[in-house]
């Protein structure tokens, strides 16, 4: 499933119809700072396209999928993280997802501990 919809937030940040402090973007990703940050860099990459989840976007568009994790990267060496950083794709409700279209966090910045929450 890859049309934008006009209910999903991150297809409205993608349209830019929908504010967002933008990073980088490439030609099928975009990365933009989570309004609520859990750290001191606290970035979503997305698919410009609309995917529910990661598992959706591996089946669809495996290339995407390897595209966010390169430019989550990309903003890692931007924001100084250097090596150290953690991806998260929280899927589905019960374990943390708010809004469905695939966003990888890009989390930094600070100590991050295991397990996570
Ligand atoms: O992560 C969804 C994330 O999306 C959550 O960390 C807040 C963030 N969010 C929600 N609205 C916005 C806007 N408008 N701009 C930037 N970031 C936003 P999840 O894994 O689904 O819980």
């Amino acid at each position: 499933m890859s049309e934008p919809r006009s209910e999903c937030l991150f297809c409205r940040i993608v349209a830019g119809e929908v504010p967002a402090e933008v990073l980088r973007t490439t030609e099928s990703t975009v990365a933009f700072r989570d309004v609520s940050p859990q750290a001191p860099t606290h970035v979503l990459v997305v698919p410009r396209n609309h995917h529910p989840h990661a598992a959706a976007l591996a089946q669809d568009e495996p290339e995407t999928l390897a595209a966010l994790v390169r430019t989550a990267h990309e903003v890692a060496a931007d924001e100084g993280l250097g090596e150290a950083y953690r991806l998260v794709l929280n899927t589905g409700e019960a374990a943390g997802q708010s809004v469905f279209h695939v966003h990888l966090h890009l989390l930094g910045g600070r100590e991050l501990g295991w397990p996570p929450g």
